[in-house]
C-alpha cells in the first residue's frame, strides 16, 4: 500500500488541460512520487478516466483527487477526500462526504481513503469560489487551522493551498511547526513555479504539490522534483 508520509513532492494533473504523451512521460518520469488527478472545473468522469488510463502506464501512484461525486471511480491506487476546514458551508464539510458514504460506501475500501483538511488561503482561486472561501487566512488563522487538523481532528493530511499564488513563506513555515510531532503529513500548493521555489517550501511542507507549472513552464516544473527529493 502507498504511503503519502514517505512523499516529497508529487505533480498534480488537471483533467481538463491536455498534455501531449511525450511530456506525460517526462512527468511520469521524473522522479516525482505521484501524480494527483484533480482539478476544479470541467473535470468530467470521461476526462478522468482518459487521464487515469495514460498515466496508469508509468510504475508509480495514480492518486484521485476526488472534487465531485461525479468522477468517483475504481481504478486508482489512493483516494484524496479534501474537506474544505475554512469555509462555512457546511457541504464542504462533511455535506458531500455523507452522499459519498450513502452511495459508494458498500464499495470503498478505506484503506484507500485519505482525508486532506484543506485550508484554502488565496481566496481568488477556483476551489476557494467554489467552496465559498473568501477571506484571506492570516498566519494566525493558518496556524490554527494546522492545529484543527493536526492536534484536534488528527487528519493523515494537512493541505495548505495557494493554488495559483505562490504562498506565504511564513505561514507555511509556522503550519510546520505546528504539525512536528504529529501524524498530520504537511502538503503545500500553490504558484510553485521554480526549483528554488520547490526548495524553499520543501524546507518546511513535507509534501510540495506542483499543478499550474506542468502546463506552462513544463522545463522549470520537471526540476523541482529534484529540488525536494532527499
Ligand atoms: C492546486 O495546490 C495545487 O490544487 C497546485 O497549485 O497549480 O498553483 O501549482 P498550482
Amino acid at each position: 500500500m502507498y504511503d503519502v508520509r514517505e512523499w516529497r513532492h508529487v505533480f498534480k494533473l488537471d483533467p481538463n488541460k491536455p498534455i501531449d504523451d511525450e511530456l506525460l512521460e517526462r512527468v511520469c518520469e521524473s522522479g516525482t512520487d505521484a501524480i494527483v488527478v484533480g482539478g476544479s472545473d470541467g473535470v468530467t468522469l470521461d476526462n478522468v478516466l482518459d487521464l487515469m488510463v495514460r498515466v496508469r502506464r508509468f510504475p508509480l501512484p495514480c492518486v484521485l483527487e476526488v472534487s465531485s461525486l461525479e468522477i468517483v471511480t475504481p481504478g486508482f491506487d489512493l483516494y484524496l477526500i479534501p474537506t474544505v476546514l475554512n469555509t462555512n458551508r457546511a457541504e464542504w464539510i462533511t455535506g458531500l462526504h455523507v452522499e459519498a458514504m450513502k452511495e459508494y460506501g458498500d464499495l470503498m475500501d478505506p484503506g484507500e481513503l485519505i482525508v486532506e483538511g484543506y485550508c484554502i488561503a488565496n481566496p481568488d482561486c477556483k476551489a476557494a469560489k467554489l467552496t465559498g472561501v473568501s477571506e484571506k487566512p492570516d498566519t494566525e488563522d493558518v496556524i490554527a487551522y494546522a492545529r484543527l487538523a493536526g492536534h484536534l481532528w488528527k487528519l493523515p493530511v494537512f493541505y495548505l493551498e495557494y493554488s495559483g499564488t505562490y504562498g506565504d513563506v511564513e505561514a507555511v513555515q509556522q503550519a510546520a511547526d505546528v504539525l512536528k510531532g504529529t501524524e498530520t503529513v504537511f502538503f503545500y500548493g500553490g504558484g510553485i513555479q521554480t526549483a528554488q521555489q520547490a526548495k524553499e517550501i520543501g524546507q518546511y511542507a513535507d509534501v510540495v504539490v506542483v499543478g499550474n507549472a506542468v502546463y506552462e513552464k513544463p522545463e522549470e516544473a520537471l526540476k523541482t522534483v529534484a529540488a525536494v527529493q532527499k
